[in-house]
């Protein structure tokens, strides 16, 4: 095998995934049809994980914006994080990005997601740093712009201390009237621990998601979005990373 670099990244993975037995994949396809939430620990190599941590750390440690509000596209649900934008993530060694371009990855995303995932069009959304570090940081209630995301869990603390993800399936987002808390009420709230080095696969325009409040400890993650094919004719307005980043 060649040596582990942004430019052989793709390989190391395919090589991965190739190595997996075919029913790896049946259990988080059956979680993420029924509830728009599936666990994909299995999708990256060890020696992989291990180079994102170490530059998503390095970014956060030396960098992002502290944020501390409410949005109203989402009910006034709030952000208390601090977090790395795409352009500051593509400027540092390229892990994230040349993880997010892998097309071995993204094959094996498109089996479980049972449909194409491609590459999201807009690059300020493509990937985001999100790191919860004080007490009461959270990031709310809220759906995301592209059909689906994939969450890289870099640390989390244990579960007593929050941190953990609640979703909602079978949901939409009206940006002029978003309703959450009636959809919350209306719907069936799902929660689902982490643990450090998790992956998950969420159907971020039809899930309504949040990650409850920290009580203590560190939670960092990155957030890699993608598209559909249904995404191409949508008329996506991003009101929420234009009034989170300036774009
Ligand atoms: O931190 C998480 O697990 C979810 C992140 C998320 O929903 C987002 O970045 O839009
Ligand atoms: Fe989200």
């Amino acid at each position: 095998m060649s040596e582990l670099t942004t430019a052989t990244v793709d390989e190391h993975i395919a090589a991965h995934l190739g190595s997996l037995p075919d029913e790896s994949y049946a259990m988080s396809r059956k979680s993420f049809e029924e509830l728009g939430f599936g666990l994909i620990p299995y999708v990256l190599p060890d020696s992989v994980k291990q180079v994102l941590s170490d530059e998503i750390q390095e970014l956060v440690r030396t960098g992002g914006v502290r944020r501390d509000l409410q949005l109203k596209e989402t009910g006034n649900s709030h952000r208390k994080m601090r977090n790395v934008n795409a352009a500051e993530i593509r400027e540092h060694d390229g892990w994230v990005d040349a993880v997010y371009r892998s097309p071995a990855l993204r094959e094996a995303l498109s089996k479980v997601a049972g449909e194409p995932v491609k590459i999201c069009p807009y690059l300020p959304e493509q990937y985001i740093i999100t790191s919860l570090e004080s007490r009461g940081d959270t990031h709310g209630w809220h759906w995301d712009d592209y059909s689906f995301a994939v969450i890289f869990v870099v640390e989390v603390p244990p579960l007593e201390l929050g941190g953990f993800v609640q979703t909602v399936s079978g949901t939409s987002w009206d940006k002029e009237d978003p309703k959450v808390f009636q959809k919350l009420v209306d719907g069936v709230i799902r929660s689902h621990e982490l643990k450090p080095w998790d992956l998950y696969l969420l159907r971020t325009d039809t899930t309504l998601h949040q990650v409850h409040p920290l009580l203590g400890g560190k939670r960092t993650i990155v957030n890699m979005s993608y598209a559909a094919n249904r995404d191409d004719d949508k008329n996506i307005s991003h009101e929420t990373m234009e009034e989170l980043f300036k774009v």
